[in-house]
Order: structure tokens, then C-alpha cells, then sequence
């Protein structure tokens, strides 16, 4: 087995057999850092909420998954792949106003070439969810928003409208999943890739809050940056003057109190136990 790529949270391993080891670890990021300190049991959250979703997704997309054997080590971690041949264009949808789809909106009254109504504010529900596609950023850098009609020069017609048709379903059938436990997904971004007999499949991981922003519905309230389901008390904590953390300074954020690690590992298994509506054992 050979190590193939490092993420912020996550590794990707190739084994003897050209399978693909996706292993989720522990580490959390915030403010643009990975953390000194890591969430027990988050990676495995993740990975057995994202098997979930490609379930819940099987009869929409496709997916990556193989059933391979997974070492020890990884157990519970990791998720076995196909190869795929990886779409360059990051598929985001969403349903909701946050992120880089407010700043857009915001300078431009329109989010990657879909006009929107005037008078929108940070967290309002959009009319109807939106195809928000993005070129994949250098490490340490953020994704870039392109237009739909972009994607379709990049990726070609054809693919780029079934691109959107997959991240809106995706999108939808999630949604629509959470929201039954209380939970607003305000938006997803998917990665999908062709096998080799050129069928797109759903690859990476879905539906976790790495990947989508997750609100708690009882407290949604528009016009203000709406409480992450997951990590919102590693943020207020960190901003708060106990941290003694600059955010516009050059220091890396600082070590997380005990209190603060349990309350977010709550919050994950929380999402976890909503969101599927089994027990975390
Ligand atoms: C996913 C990533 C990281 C984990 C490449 N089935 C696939 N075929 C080809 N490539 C990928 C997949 Cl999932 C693929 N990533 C993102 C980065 C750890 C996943 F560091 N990159």
C-alpha cells in the first residue's frame, strides 16, 4: 500500500491492487487551519455518515465504493474506491445564501451567472437550489467560482449539464433528508468522476459537514452568519478572548480546551444519530 495524497483532514492510500484507501482522520480545520488538536471519533463519524448517504444516493448516482478489505489500522475510517477518472470541476449546490455564494451575490446580485432576486441577506433560503460550479484551487488556496457557462467550456456541454442534473438531485434528496431531523443544508459540494467505461459516479465523501454547511433549522434567522451544526464551538471559542487568539494575526490558532474537544465530538455524534436516525455506538 502506498500513500498518494495528504488533504487538510484526510489521506488517500493505494493498495496492491489499485484500490483507493480514502481514510478520514481526526483533524479539524477552522479559519483556514488545521487544528493542533483533533475530535476523537471524527473521522469515523464522517465516514459511516457519508456509507449512509451513498446508500440513501444509490438509486440517484452511482458511486465509487468497492468492497475491498480494509487494514486494521484504518478500521471504520477508511472507504474503499474505484479509481475514477476525476471531473475537474467542483460540483456545489446550493439551497441557501453563505460562503463565496454571499460575497458573489453581494458584489454582484448574481452567484456563478444565475441572476438572483434583490434583497437577499447572509442565510436566506434561496428561490429554488442553484448549480454553484468551482475550479479546483492549489493546495492552500480556495476554490474558484466559474459560471455554469464556464463549467460548459471546461468540461463540455454535455457533461456539465449532467454535472448539474447529479449535484441538484444530490442536493435535493439531501435537503429534503435532513431537513425531516431538523437539520438545513444550506449547501453540498460533490466530486464525481468517470469510470473506465466513462460512467460518472459519485466519488469522495457526501453529505458530511466537511463538505456541506449543516444548520440547526430551530435556529436559522437570516441576516446574520447562521451557527455551524458542527464546529461552532471550536469557532466562538477561538474568537473569544480566552483563546488569547489573534484571527488577523500570523499565529496558527491555539490548542483546544477539553471542554471545548467533548462539546464538538458531541455535536458530531449528534448529527450523526439526527441525520441517520441510529445510535453512535
Ligand atoms: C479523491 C481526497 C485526500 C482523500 C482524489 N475514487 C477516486 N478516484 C480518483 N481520485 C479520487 C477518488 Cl475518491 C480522489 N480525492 C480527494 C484527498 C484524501 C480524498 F487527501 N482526490
Amino acid at each position: 500500500m502506498r500513500h498518494i495524497y495528504s488533504g487538510k483532514v484526510r489521506e488517500l492510500y493505494e493498495t496492491d491492487d489499485g484500490v483507493l484507501l480514502l481514510v478520514a482522520t481526526d483533524r479539524i480545520s477552522a479559519f483556514d487551519y488545521v487544528l493542533e488538536s483533533e475530535i476523537p471519533d471524527k473521522g469515523k463519524i464522517l465516514t459511516a455518515l457519508s456509507l449512509w448517504w451513498f446508500g440513501q444516493l444509490a438509486d440517484l448516482v452511482p458511486n465509487h465504493l468497492v468492497d475491498a478489505a480494509i487494514p486494521a489500522r484504518f478500521a471504520g475510517r477508511a472507504t474503499a474506491c474505484r479509481p475514477l477518472a476525476m471531473v475537474g470541476i467542483e460540483c456545489v449546490a446550493r439551497g441557501y445564501l453563505a460562503g463565496s455564494g454571499l460575497a458573489e451575490y453581494r458584489e454582484t446580485g448574481e452567484v456563478c451567472g444565475h441572476a438572483l432576486p434583490a434583497g437577499l441577506a447572509d442565510g436566506s433560503r434561496l428561490p429554488d437550489p442553484i448549480f454553484t460550479p468551482a475550479t479546483k484551487a492549489p493546495r492552500g488556496e480556495h476554490d474558484q467560482n466559474i459560471t455554469v457557462a464556464e463549467a460548459a467550456e471546461l468540461a463540455g456541454a454535455d457533461v456539465a449539464a449532467e454535472l448539474e442534473r447529479i449535484t441538484l438531485e444530490v442536493y435535493r434528496r439531501g435537503a429534503e433528508l435532513a431537513a425531516r431531523r431538523g437539520i438545513i443544508v444550506a449547501d453540498t459540494k460533490i466530486e464525481l468522476g468517470f469510470d473506465d467505461r466513462g460512467t460518472l459516479r459519485l466519488a469522495d465523501e457526501v453529505l458530511t459537514p466537511d463538505s456541506s454547511r449543516f444548520w440547526p433549522a430551530d435556529q436559522w434567522q437570516p441576516g446574520r452568519a447562521q451557527p455551524a451544526l458542527d464546529k461552532q464551538y471550536v469557532r466562538d471559542w477561538l474568537i473569544s478572548p480566552e483563546s488569547g487568539w489573534d484571527r488577523r494575526g500570523s499565529e496558527p490558532p491555539p490548542p483546544l480546551p477539553q471542554a471545548v474537544i467533548e462539546r464538538t465530538r458531541d455535536t458530531y455524534v449528534r448529527a450523526y444519530e439526527s441525520i441517520t436516525g441510529q445510535r453512535w455506538v
